[in-house]
């Protein structure tokens, strides 16, 4: 009987590198394909830009592949238990970083009935990684981007977004990343929230929808032009209907994902507040109807509208929350739901979740947990969230540091005390990419 070769498959372009451990796998026996699943993928990079479907086509056609199976985790375990492949084959840049974990288990499960792992020298510079930043562009595309959050809302159990509220701190979202304490493998936001609060407090205004829509828009572009993660606008209350419905196209032809807009008539004020401020909260029917004027308005049917629900932040309780929710989905067509709280143990967006999701449980919920933030995001997953927004945290930190320089330095009379508050002018110089 031929011997076995696997190859592991995530990239989704076909280029040099593969084709070389493709062709020492053909060496070595008959070759088959795991071809990582979407899910699989975006566990640890970016969602591929072609189908599953597409990319089984690609690998099936080729001479030297026998068959193609789907591998649904980054671990090789499910498929090589059933495969009980002879060789693995696989480029030998794996045997350190973030891989090494995954590649220790192939070496202990191959052993268990005496396979061997074959590892091929590297092709440099052609990795799917480097072609990545090439695809940047492509990705930076409105079409592309648009569609990218309903993308990961499929492929992920939640998605983890922040605050990016200029071009810098848009930067910061867009390559931090961090190992997973559990896998290894890069963490990293999925996208970014353009909070009303952060954009009013970096111009020096109140979150009271003074700074106007065109200059929201300019943020967004100005995040845009340097970052290609999906991008959801706080959009306040949306503003007049006849207003909104025309927002709303402008946003799909920049490329933002999202708009979540607040059940909140007349001056609006911001939900930290709670109940101090006066704050009126819409008729339901009538904020459902600008919901449905805003879905009916799109061009693409990848954007998405959510329905900000303020009742918890209001006073008027988890029932009327439920029933705003009823109202705003079935009523509006809201794409989803963010319940808003400033409750700081938790418990009542928990008590909305399990009913809402007990009727809804295809409708994302979104949470921004700014006061109960001692839940982590995977306790807020479980309890229902699908999007949980960290929603102003890089512009406070801001402030504190830049009050904490400027203070020092008229301490002082100098900067020098003030330096090691500072990135280093040589780093400062070089932050910004040329190219
Ligand atoms: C914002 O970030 O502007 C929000 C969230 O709307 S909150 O400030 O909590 O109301
Ligand atoms: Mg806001």
């Amino acid at each position: 009987m031929a011997k076995v070769a696997y190859v592991s498959v995530a990239s989704d372009i076909l280029h040099e590198g593969i084709l070389n451990v493709i062709a020492k796998a053909a060496e070595l026996g008959e070759v088959v394909i795991g071809l990582m699943s979407d899910e699989a993928i975006a566990t640890y990079k970016r969602v591929p830009l072609l189908s599953y479907a597409s990319r089984e086509r690609v690998y099936a056609s080729l001479a030297d592949v026998s068959r193609v199976v789907r591998q649904d985790t980054l671990s090789y375990r499910k498929n090589l238990l059933a495969l009980h492949p002879d060789y693995v084959v696989h480029g030998d840049d794996w045997v350190e970083g973030p891989q090494s974990m995954v590649r220790a288990e192939v070496v202990e499960l191959l052993a268990s009935w005496g396979g061997e792992l074959v590892e091929v020298p590297y092709t440099r510079g052609v990795s799917a990684t480097s072609l990545e930043a090439r695809l940047r562009e492509f990705r930076r595309s409105p079409d592309e981007r648009r569609g990218s959050l309903r993308r990961l809302l499929r492929l992920k159990p939640f998605l983890r977004v922040i605050e990016a509220s200029n071009g810098l701190n848009g930067l910061v979202v867009e390559n931090a990343s961090v190992p997973d304490p559990v896998t290894g493998l890069a963490r990293s936001f999925d996208g970014m929230w353009v909070s009303s609060l952060c954009d009013s407090t970096l111009k020096g205004k109140p979150d009271i929808e003074l700074v106007d829509f065109t200059s929201r828009l300019a943020t967004i572009q100005e995040i845009m032009e340097v970052t290609t993660k999906p991008i959801i606008l706080d959009g306040d209350t949306g503003g007049r209907t006849e207003w909104f419905v025309h927002n709303v196209r402008t946003l799909e032809r920049v490329g933002v994902s999202a708009v979540i807009v607040e059940d909140k008539v007349g001056l609006k004020q911001n939900s930290l507040f709670g109940t101090e401020r006066m704050q009126r909260q819409a008729d339901p029917h009538e904020f459902a109807a600008k919901i449905a004027a805003g879905k009916r308005a799109q061009r693409t049917t990848d954007f998405m509208i959510v329905a900000r629900i303020e009742s918890l932040i209001a006073g008027t309780g988890l029932d009327d929350a439920l029933a705003r929710a009823r109202t705003y989905v079935s009523e509006g067509g809201a794409d989803a739901v963010m319940i808003h709280s400033r409750d700081h143990a938790g418990d009542d967006v928990a008590a909305f979740m399990a009913a809402f999701k007990s009727e809804f449980p295809e409708v994302p919920v979104v949470l921004v947990p700014t006061t109960y933030n001692h839940l982590t995001e995977e306790e807020l997953a479980r309890r229902g969230a699908s999007i949980i927004i960290h929603a102003n945290h890089l512009l406070r930190a801001t402030y504190l540091a830049t009050e904490r320089v400027a203070r020092s330095i008229l301490e002082h009379g100098r900067s020098l005390e003030a330096d090691e508050l500072c990135l280093p002018i040589k780093d400062v110089l070089t932050l910004i990419p040329e190219d």
